[in-house]
Parts: C-alpha cells; structure tokens; sequence
C-alpha cells in the first residue's frame, strides 16, 4: 500500500519559524509511522515562491524575488534535517518542471470551459494573497489575519468558475464524511460552500513573479493556484526518469492549519474536478500554536525562531513538546518554560529514567541479555497495560489522533515505571529463590520498554533509535508485548536527556 503525506508549502517572503516546523513534523510523525508499517511512503513539503507575499518582501529588502526565495526556500530545507524530519521530497514552485505541469494542468482547465475574462473588484490582502469578502474584513477595512489595512482593488482578471461546482462539492462533503478532519472543521468548510460559492480570480495582471497564463502570458497565475498545485506536479519530477503519479496519486493526507482550509478544502477539490484530477483522500486541519494569546506569525512579529530551540533543546524534546502540549487540531499556547517543564518532568524523569533504570539493572542481574520469560500479566492487562498498545496506537493515527495516540504512549511509559515500584527488582536480586521471577521482571521491562519505544520513534526519532539499538533491537517494525524472545544483548548508554542548562 501507498501512502502520500504533505504540508503546505511555506512562502519565502521570510524565513521559517516553529509554526511552519510544528505542521512539518505533524506530516513526519504520520509518514514515519506508516514507514514502520511497511507502507510505500512519499512525504513532502517545500516552498511556496511566487507571487505578491514574495514580490513585496523582496520589494523591501531591495533584492530580486528570485534571490529573496533563493536565500530563504535554502533556510526551509536545512530546518528539515536540523527537526529530524524525513522528506521524501522538497518542492520549490519556482522549479521548472512544476512551472510547465501547472501551465500544463491549467491549460486543460481553460480548454474544459471553467475559465472566463471579467473585471474583480473588491478587497486584497497582499500578505495573504487572498481577495477577502466584505463578511470577512476587520475593523477599517483591515485583513483580521495581519491586520493591515486593505486596500481596494479593480483589475481584469482570469476567472475560476468556482461557483458552478457548488453542487459537485456539497456532493463530495455527503460521499465522503471524513474528507475534512476534525468534523468541526469539515463543517465549517461545508457550511462555507453551502453559503454560496462565487467564482475566483485565477491571475493578475500587474505582477510578473509567477507562472504565465499559458493561453494569456501577459497575466500571471495568482499564486494559490500554482501552489496548489505542488502537491500533484511534483510526482511527475521528484524522481529523476521515473514519473511517481500512478504510484501516489491521489494523496492521501493534506497536513495544513486553519488558515489555509478555504483553499485546500474548497477551491483544490474544485481545481482538480475542473482538470479531470482525482481529488486527495482527506485533510487534516490543525490549529495554530499561539504566543500568549496570540498566533505566531511572522507579519505579527511574535514568532519562536526553530533553530534556536533546537540548540538549546535538541529536535526531540521540540518535537514531543509541540504533541504533548498543544491537542493536534486545537490552538494551543506553548513558551519556553513549558519546554523546560516538560523535559525535566516527563523526558528526563518519566522516560529517560525508565531507559536506564531498565538496562542498568540488566547489564548488572543478568550480565547485559535479556533474560527469556513470558510477558508479566500483571503489566499486559489492567489499567494502562501494554497489550495491544500498538493496535490502539494504529488505530489513532488513522485518525490523524496525534495527541491522542502520544498520550496513550505516555501512559505505558508512566505504567512502566510504576512497575518497577510494584516489582523492585532490586529486592529480587538478594534473593536467590527468586531467580525466575527476576527474569520474568527484567524480561517484561525491556520489552514493554522496547513496545513504546517502537511506537515513540515517529515523535522522537533520534533519541528512540539510540535506545532500539541500546536494546539489541534491530527491526523498527511496530511491535506488540511479547513478540520478542530473550536473548537480546543491551548496551549501557548514556543518558538520553541530560540536564540543561536554563537562563534562570
Ligand atoms: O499559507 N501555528 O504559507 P505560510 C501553527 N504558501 N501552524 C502554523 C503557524 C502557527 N502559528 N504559522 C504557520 C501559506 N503555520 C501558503 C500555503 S499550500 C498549497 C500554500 C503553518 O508560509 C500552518 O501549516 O503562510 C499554516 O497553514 C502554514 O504554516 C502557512 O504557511
């Protein structure tokens, strides 16, 4: 089986900051765990180049939009691997193979009748690149995004006849229930079609950074229908000489926050319908993480910067904060603090501790192998047991449940340790007599330990590879509690999150 992930594509108009890395490893957490169940995974993001988010940055900054985009698409490609994210595939808009797909595509929009020369009047936000409804303005006019004020427009514009799939895409919502999750947001995006859809602008006329029209090429494509795009033209390039559509299209999973819904959940389906394109199985709509109480964008000047965390944290504990603390789906607030709060009490001590707690008493009661017994009954049922904590944790990921299947992993590390309380094992050892029941403890730690580590590896993938191969486990397929024998040789490592130091 196939499995297609992406995020959205990050404009370049600045460089990139926790928002657009917390939607990143989202994307990596589910193309990571598909990997494990052995799926053929395709995991992309990239950057979103053209049009006028793009043009003014450059336009105040006194460079060329290419160079603008070539400075800080390269700082969106190093936060890849500087997050531990395992793309498949970086898309820029601006490569040439998707320039001519997207002509290519709208070429056949064009010809299939769902196009139209008119005049648009109305109100244009140039950060968001989207012309905004009098329902949808701020106070004075302002866009409620980036609260700038509006100005407003009248130009000749290329038309989307988005308003004659109204009933195509009421039908697609009623088909298939789960196109949109959350529900909430399938709803919101549902109720937003059945309001009535006008038709959309498909190009500009004053602006020259972007894809010409093929059929106009005196007008360029307004920007969200080349970026749409991305996630259909790159199949047919990221791979040299060979063309990966059949394999993976259509997508399975669009990764995205709220602020982009209308587009991905509204105007893509309706692209795609216009240009005889299958439409992608489903989205997930995400919501923002906050500074305080407000959204961390760029334009509001309040961002987190990635990079810094990450030199001071590590990619891991970036990565199990974002999860832990903010419920996939909902906004969240998140401050450094909270970072330090959950390293020491949760990393450290929850997890950490268990890690060498368990191979330290193995090295020392059974000269590093894991000794052979069954599985303790006492920590494979009852509340929080390990049995079928795969099965569940599968079962959640489905549901693009992020937070929820990372919760249910963390109860069966806290299970563990308190198992290690119930058992002591220590005492165990004075006693000769009970030799087995030692095993039958040691044995049941590693693998518990093994279990959830497996199954935490999409969440903190640097650190659960160290102690896999701490553990003498070299498969990284998900695994349930017992499915591994005795026999393994562990390693003494050193521990996986030391202290650190703090500003305070
Ligand atoms: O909208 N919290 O690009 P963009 C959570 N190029 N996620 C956040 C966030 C926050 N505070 N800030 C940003 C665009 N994001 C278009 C997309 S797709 C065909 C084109 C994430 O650079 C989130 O995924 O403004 C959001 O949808 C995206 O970055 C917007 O990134």
């Amino acid at each position: 089986m196939t499995y297609y992930v992406t995020t959205p594509i990050y404009y370049v108009n600045a460089e990139p900051h926790l928002g657009h890395a917390y939607s990143t490893i989202a994307a990596d957490i589910l193309a990571r765990h598909m990997r494990q169940r052995g799926e053929d995974v395709f995991f992309q993001t990239g950057t979103d180049e053209h049009g006028e988010p793009t043009a003014l940055a450059a336009e105040r900054e006194g460079v060329s939009p290419k160079e603008l985009a070539d400075r800080n698409s390269a700082r969106f490609r190093e936060l890849m691997p500087k997050i531990n994210v395992s793309n498949d595939f970086f898309i820029r808009t601006s490569d040439p193979e998707h320039i001519a797909k997207v002509q290519e595509v709208m070429q056949r929009v064009h010809d299939n009748g769902h196009v139209y020369e008119g005049v648009y009047e109305g109100w244009y936000c140039p950060r968001c690149a989207d012309f905004k409804t009098e329902s949808e303005l701020g106070p004075g006019n302002t866009c409620p995004i980036h609260e700038i004020e509006l100005e407003r427009q009248r130009e000749e514009n290329w038309f989307f006849r988005l308003s004659s799939f109204q009933d195509d895409l009421e039908r697609l919502y009623e088909e298939r229930p789960g196109f949109v999750v959350p529900e909430f947001r399938r709803n919101e995006a549902l109720a937003f079609i059945k309001g009535g859809l006008e038709d959309v602008s498909l190009s500009r006329p004053n602006l020259s950074w972007g894809v010409p029209l093929p059929w106009d090429p005196g007008q360029v494509m307004y920007v969200w229908f080349d970026a749409l795009l991305n996630y259909y033209t790159s199949l047919s390039y990221a791979r040299e000489g060979e063309d990966l559509t059949d394999r993976f299209w259509p997508c399975d999973l669009h990764v995205l926050a709220k602020d982009i819904l209308k587009f991905h959940a509204v105007i893509w389906p309706a692209l795609l319908m216009a240009a005889g394109i299958e439409r992608p199985r489903r989205m997930v709509i995400h919501g923002f993480l906050l500074m305080g109480e407000k959204k961390m964008s760029k334009s509001l000047g309040n961002v987190l910067d990635p990079f810094e965390v990450i030199d001071r944290f590590g990619a891991d504990p970036l990565r199990f904060y974002c999860f832990r603390e903010v419920s996939f789906g909902q906004d969240g607030s998140i401050a450094p603090s909270g970072f330090e709060t959950r390293y020491e009490s949760e990393l450290a001590n929850d997890y950490g501790n268990l890690a060498s707690r368990t191979l330290a008493m193995i090295e020392r009661y059974r000269d590093g192998v894991v000794p052979d017994a069954a599985p303790d009954a006492a920590l494979a049922g009852g509340e929080d047991g390990l049995e079928g904590i795969s099965a569940q944790v599968q079962e959640l990921l489905d549901r693009v449940e992020l937070t929820q299947a990372l919760d249910a992993i963390w109860r069966r590390v806290r299970r563990l340790n308190r198992y290690v309380e119930e058992a002591r094992p220590w005492d165990l050892a004075k006693d000769e007599g009970e030799a087995e029941r030692l095993d039958q403890v040691l044995y049941s730690l590693a693998e518990g330990l093994r279990v959830v580590t497996l199954l935490l590896l999409p969440y903190i993938p640097e650190t659960a590879e160290k102690l896999l191969d701490a553990l003498g486990e070299e498969s990284r397929e998900l695994a349930e509690l017992g499915s591994r024998g005795g026999g393994a040789r562990i390693e003494r490592i050193a521990p996986l999150f030391p202290k650190i130091e703090t500003d305070a």
